[in-house]
């Protein structure tokens, strides 16, 4: 046994799923530099040159140590020239010009605008921006461009730009419990993505929904969906059975028989709440009555399944990536929201827990709040 090294403490590994990665790291200044050329990347189509970009700065995240010189560096997995070349620029220059000729740009500052309305995706935006469409009135004027996703999206574009808070979030979960006890008592709502990583706010609810009895849970989205839409809590909802999964990569794509096949309904939730706050329309009846416009995933897992749809839910999205890639390439098994197969022994290991999961990969386990690669 030989004595742990300095060196030895900074090892990174390689795969995000390998890592522990919290919500508050040390790099901030780096990862946003790196994040912004990914997502530049991703609105020209590179999406190779946009994942580079994006692993590097969730490397850094990880890392337990401010980066203050590019020697740092050595000891880091998966950082390639151009990254390191933009990190040496921040660390000597306070900023990347490079960065920052993105960040003036014209046409990463209307993608971005224009990828904020719900339904609209980086082909979208990139279609209105070769057609000369430069701000969110030129959309307003050219209506009929819009589906109608897009228009309701439109519609509440502030309020669903405006980060959804943690209690809004348990509001709604309420809400949906109270839906999914009338036509399914014993059925659990459990709210995942990035509040189960310990962010206090978010840009949507993603909540899972199962019953401890395999297949009671058949049939439950729609009842649920209907009741909360006649209850008014619904500006917009669109159920799909079998969604498609934005989330593999090229190399990664799996076939249509892996693919997520829950029960799975995009909304606009509208949240109603009272404030105390004095000074409101109605004065003197004890406060003001507030809506907002809130998006929430609804997905209905089987119980058999949730404990893969959890993991897969919590995200974030480079672990869930790095998880994949881990058992497909380290593992030569297929993980997705549903199942883990190993695809030599050809057989199906199933999982009452996350924890499960992690230990037939071989994985410490990684607590949702060490996530957020
Ligand atoms: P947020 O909402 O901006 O605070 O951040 P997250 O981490 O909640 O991100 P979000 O809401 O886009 O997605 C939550 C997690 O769910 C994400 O990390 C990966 C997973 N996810 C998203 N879409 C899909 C999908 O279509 N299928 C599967 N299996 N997982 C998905
Ligand atoms: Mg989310």
């Amino acid at each position: 046994v030989h004595a742990e090294t300095l060196e030895d403490r900074c090892q990174v590994a390689a795969y995000a799923c390998q890592r522990r990665t919290p919500l508050a790291h040390k790099n901030q200044l780096l990862t946003e530099a790196l994040e912004t050329v990914a997502e530049e990347a991703l609105f020209r189509g590179s999406e190779g040159r946009g994942l580079a970009f994006s692993r590097a700065a969730s490397v850094l995240k990880s890392f337990p140590w401010t980066v203050r010189s590019v020697k740092d560096l050595s000891s880091l997995p998966g950082i390639g020239e151009h990254s390191r070349k933009i990190i040496q620029e921040v660390l000597e220059d306070g900023a990347s010009a490079e960065v920052e000729n993105v960040r003036q740009s014209e046409r990463y500052q209307t993608m971005k605008n224009f990828k904020k309305i719900f339904g609209v995706g980086v082909k979208t935006a990139g279609r209105w921006y070769q057609e000369g469409l430069r701000t969110i009135s030129d959309l307003q004027a050219h209506h009929a461009k819009l589906n109608s996703a897009q228009q309701v999206g439109l519609l509440h574009y502030r309020d669903l730009n405006s980060p959804v808070k943690r209690s809004e979030a348990e509001a709604i979960v309420q809400v949906v419990q109270k839906a999914v006890d009338q036509f399914l008592p014993g059925a659990s709502v459990i709210l995942t993505g990035g509040f189960r990583r310990g962010k206090q706010t978010g840009h949507d609810v993603d909540l899972l929904i199962t019953h401890p009895t395999e297949g009671q849970e058949m049939g439950l989205l729609s009842k649920v969906v209907s009741w909360l839409d006649s209850q008014g809590f619904m500006l917009y909802h669109s159920t799909h059975r079998n969604s498609f999964q934005p989330l593999e990569d090229e190399e990664l794509s799996v076939s249509a028989t892996t693919m997520d096949r829950f029960d799975r309904c995009f909304s606009i939730f509208c949240l109603s709440s009272m404030t105390e706050e004095p000074g409101c329309e109605l004065k003197g009846s004890g406060g003001a009555h507030h809506r907002k416009a809130v998006r929430v995933d609804l997905v209905v897992t089987p119980y058999s399944q949730f404990s893969f749809a959890l993991l897969g839910w919590t995200g974030s999205k480079n672990f869930e990536r790095d998880l994949r890639r881990f058992s497909k390439y380290e593992k030569k098994m297929v993980l997705n929201s549903h199942t883990l197969y190993h695809t030599e022994k050809k057989i199906f290991l199933s999982a009452a827990s996350e924890e499960e999961i992690f230990q037939h990969l071989g994985l410490d386990f990684i607590s949702p709040e060490q996530r957020n690669a």
